[in-house]
C-alpha cells in the first residue's frame, strides 16, 4: 500500500513596487487564478504591531517614531506573521504577498540616515521568495492614479528616491526577480505577472523553500 505523500509545499510569491504601481490589484487577480492562494499585506495593520505602523503612515503618533524604531516595526509586523506563514506554506498553500521585506529597506534607505546594512539586518532569516515581482511605474505616472498622496511616504520627492533605492536592492537582494513596466493596461501587467509567477510555482515544487541570509 502507498504511503500518504505529505503536500508539496506551497510558493512564496512577493508583488513589489512603489506606491500605485497597482500591487494590490496585481494581487487580487493572481489570486484568482492560482488554486488554494492567499494574499497576505505588508504592513499587516490589523495587529497590535500593525496598528502602531498605521499610526505613523496616517501621522496620528505624537511624537513622531524615530526612523529605527519605525523601521524595527515594519520588520517586527513580519516576523509576527511567520508562524502562520510556514505553517500555511507547508499545508500546500502559495502566499502571495503585496510587498515584503524590499519596500522595508527601499523606504527605509531612501529617508536618508539609515544605511542599507541595517536595513536589511533584521529581516535575515525569513523565508526567501520563489518569485518577486516588481511593478515599476514612473512617480508621476502614480500620482496620477487614485488615492496617491494621504499618507507619510506619498510625497513625489520620497518616492523618486524609493525608485533609486529599488534599483539597489533588485541588484543586491537574492532570489528571482522580474520588472514588469505597470504603466500598460491592467490586463497587459497580469499577463506579465503571470508568466513569472509560473515560473515561481514551478520553482517551488522543485526546490525546499530557503532563508533570506
Ligand atoms: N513600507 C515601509 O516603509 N516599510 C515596510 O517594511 C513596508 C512598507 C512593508 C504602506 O503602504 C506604506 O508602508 C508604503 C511603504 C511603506 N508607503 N508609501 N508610500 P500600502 O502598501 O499600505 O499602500 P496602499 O494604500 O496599498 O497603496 P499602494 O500599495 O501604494 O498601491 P498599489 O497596491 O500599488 O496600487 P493599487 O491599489 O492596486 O492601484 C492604485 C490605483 O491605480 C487604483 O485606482 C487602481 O485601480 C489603479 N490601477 C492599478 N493598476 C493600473 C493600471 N495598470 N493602469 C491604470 N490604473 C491602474
Ligand atoms: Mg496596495
Amino acid at each position: 500500500m502507498a504511503t500518504p505523500q505529505p503536500p508539496t509545499r506551497g510558493a512564496l510569491i512577493v508583488i513589489e513596487g512603489l506606491d500605485r504601481a497597482g500591487k494590490s490589484t496585481q494581487c487580487s487577480r493572481l489570486q484568482q487564478r492560482i488554486p488554494n492562494s492567499r494574499i497576505i499585506k505588508f504592513p499587516d495593520r490589523s495587529t497590535p504591531i500593525g496598528q502602531l505602523i498605521n499610526n505613523y503612515l496616517t501621522s496620528a503618533s505624537s511624537p513622531p517614531l524615530t526612523d529605527q524604531a519605525i523601521h524595527l516595526l515594519f520588520s517586527a509586523n513580519r516576523w509576527e506573521l511567520l508562524p502562520s506563514l510556514l505553517a500555511a506554506l507547508s499545508a500546500g498553500e502559495t502566499l502571495i504577498l503585496d510587498r515584503y521585506i524590499y519596500s522595508g529597506i527601499s523606504f527605509s534607505v531612501a529617508k536618508g540616515a539609515l544605511s542599507y546594512e541595517y536595513c536589511r539586518s533584521p529581516d535575515v532569516g525569513l523565508p526567501l521568495p520563489d518569485g518577486i515581482i516588481f511593478l515599476d511605474l514612473p512617480p508621476d505616472v502614480a500620482a496620477e492614479r487614485a488615492g496617491f498622496g494621504g499618507e507619510r511616504y506619498e510625497k513625489r520627492e520620497m518616492q523618486e528616491k524609493v525608485r533609486e533605492v529599488f534599483k539597489t536592492v533588485r541588484e543586491r537582494e537574492q532570489g528571482e526577480w522580474t520588472v514588469v513596466d505597470a504603466s500598460a493596461s491592467v490586463e497587459e501587467v497580469t499577463e506579465r505577472v503571470w508568466a513569472a509567477t509560473e515560473k515561481a510555482l514551478r520553482w517551488a515544487r522543485e526546490n525546499e523553500l530557503r532563508e533570506i541570509e
